[in-house]
């Protein structure tokens, strides 16, 4: 699997899969998720309604994740995964870590072969940017997936540069 870093907008990635920080509604929201909505248009808002009827109707639990279409965006799915709250008091590294390793797992199960992430969890949820990379990029990496591409979408210039150092700290893969 490739690992790239990118500074830019998630809506924008040609990827088969971009995936939403979303949170448990499935509505919509601000951050990563307002700007998918928004760009993608309303379709992705009516699949969301449906999941919500058929499975999620007490919503999407935190570290999971579902896919539905992208509408307008250029990718082919967007999947939608809730990241867990920073709390001082409470360790939900694993809550994070599980929203990267089950939105490959449904990427894969799609069939798709590229994967757009945002720093889960690091906006409205309040996550250290060091830590949520670590757990990001650690995570992805020990996946065992048949996705090949797994592009990193970092809107601003200290998360992109916390990304890359993250990254260049855990060393080569082979
Ligand atoms: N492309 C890439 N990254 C972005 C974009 C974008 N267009 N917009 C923001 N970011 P957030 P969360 C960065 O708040 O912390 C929503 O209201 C942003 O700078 O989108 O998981 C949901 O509905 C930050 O580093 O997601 C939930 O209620 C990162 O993406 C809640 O926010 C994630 O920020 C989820 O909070």
């Amino acid at each position: 699997m490739k690992i790239t870093l990118v500074r830019g907008d998630i809506t924008r990635q040609d990827t088969d899969v971009v995936v939403n920080a979303a949170n448990s509604s499935l509505l919509g929201g601000g951050g990563v998720d307002g700007a998918i909505h928004r760009r993608g248009g309303p379709e992705i808002l009516a699949e969301c309604r449906q999941l919500r009827a058929s499975r999620f109707g007490r919503g999407l639990p935190t570290g999971q994740a579902v896919a539905t279409t992208a509408g307008e965006l250029p990718a082919r799915w967007v999947i939608h995964t809730v990241g867990p709250v920073h709390s001082v008091g409470e360790d939900r590294s694993g809550l994070l870590a599980s929203c990267y390793r089950e939105s490959l797992r449904v990427a894969d199960e799609l069939g798709a072969r590229s994967v757009a992430f945002p720093a889960i969890s690091t906006g409205v949820y309040r996550w250290p940017m060091e830590d949520a990379a670590r757990i990001a990029l650690g995570t992805v990496r020990s996946v065992d997936t048949r996705i090949e591409d797994v592009r990193f979408v970092l809107f601003d210039v200290v998360a992109y540069q916390t990304f890359e150092q993250v990254l260049r700290g855990l060393g080569p893969t082979d």
